[in-house]
């Protein structure tokens, strides 16, 4: 049995994806609260600076970004299985959807009427805060910041599309959930958790039901721990995660070589160590941290820049 710990806040739709996804799988896990905002001590001690949410833990594998996750918990659980083989290049296509529908569910959340329930939530210093923290983590990137005119341009026109595809359907590719579902599930999760804007979807009865469903599937068995039990974990644990895929270098850095390591889009603070791996899928990179250990931080191929140190 491997040890799961998932570190996270509520309110992250990302984070909601794999919870969801750890539902459907049954799975035990750890869960390690994370502060919404930068800085992150406690986690960047595990990722090496990595700040965005969530980040999943295996012993001492630090798992960045939710589509290696899927990769990750797919492997070490497939059944029941997010991409059954009749349907990989439909999950595959759904998941190249999915910022779409985030980047259209954060417009949404900041209409007028959901950015009210947000300060509700947060109170108004902390919402203030928020949007900073927000504003930073756009820079730097190749992603902009989503406008609200997204909510009419791209989600408005998603969830009328998936409302049409579920018809008649109880999951998005027929009788069981599958990586289509949780991709899109966590946007509208976002929207749906936030009283102001939750009313807007009402009218679309076939997503309705299937949130219903969605929602059924629970988030498996969470066992909440604090960050210092999580760094314990990782610097007694004794394995190590196989990698995914055979060695496959194009940018011509050596194995053993210094490397960085940081996302494309936004929250590209980089994260620095040695190349252990890279295949076509991901990129391993060891490092050691005074509180954690040793690690290895592994990323996805796609979405990561990696370069010499
Ligand atoms: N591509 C990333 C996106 C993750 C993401 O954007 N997460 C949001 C929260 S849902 C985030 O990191 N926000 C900033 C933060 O939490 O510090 C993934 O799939 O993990």
């Amino acid at each position: 049995m491997r040890d799961l710990i998932l570190h996270h806040y509520p309110m992250s739709p990302y984070s909601e994806k794999i919870r969801a996804i750890l539902g459907y799988k049954g799975l035990a896990w750890r869960s390690v609260d994370i502060p919404m905002m930068a800085p992150k001590p406690d986690l960047a001690a595990l990722t090496g600076g990595y700040r965005k949410t969530p980040v999943l833990q295996v012993g001492r594998d630090v798992i960045l970004d939710t589509s290696l996750m899927v990769r990750v918990l797919e492997r070490l659980y497939p059944s029941p299985a997010l991409i059954p083989e009749a349907h990989r290049m439909s999950c595959l296509a759904y998941a190249g959807y999915e910022q779409t529908l985030f980047y259209g569910a954060v417009a949404t959340v900041f209409q007028p009427e959901g950015l009210k329930a947000m300060i509700a939530r947060l109170g108004a210093e902390q919402m203030q805060a928020f949007s900073r923290d927000r504003q930073e983590l756009f820079t730097g990137g190749s992603a902009r910041r989503p406008s609200p005119e997204l909510y009419k341009t791209q989600f408005l026109p998603a969830a009328n599309a998936l409302n049409a595809q579920l018809a008649g359907r109880d999951f998005l590719l027929g009788e069981a959930p599958t990586l289509a579902d949780f991709v899109c599930w966590h946007p509208i999760w976002f929207v749906r958790d936030n009283p102001g804007v939750a009313p807007l979807l009402a009218p679309l009865r076939n997503l309705m039901a299937w949130e219903q469903r969605m929602r059924a599937l629970g988030h498996g068995y969470p066992s909440t721990i604090d960050a210092e039990t999580a760094l314990e974990t990782a610097r007694g644990a004794e394995s190590w995660l196989d990698f995914d895929g055979p060695l496959q270098e194009p940018n011509g850095l050596k194995i053993g070589e210094r490397v960085l390591l940081r996302a494309s889009d936004y929250g590209c603070e980089p994260v620095e160590g040695l190349l252990l791996h890279a295949s076509a899928y991901e990129v391993v990179l060891q490092r050691q941290d005074s509180r954690a250990g040793d690690l290895r931080v592994h990323a996805p191929r796609a979405g990561f820049s990696l370069s010499a140190a």
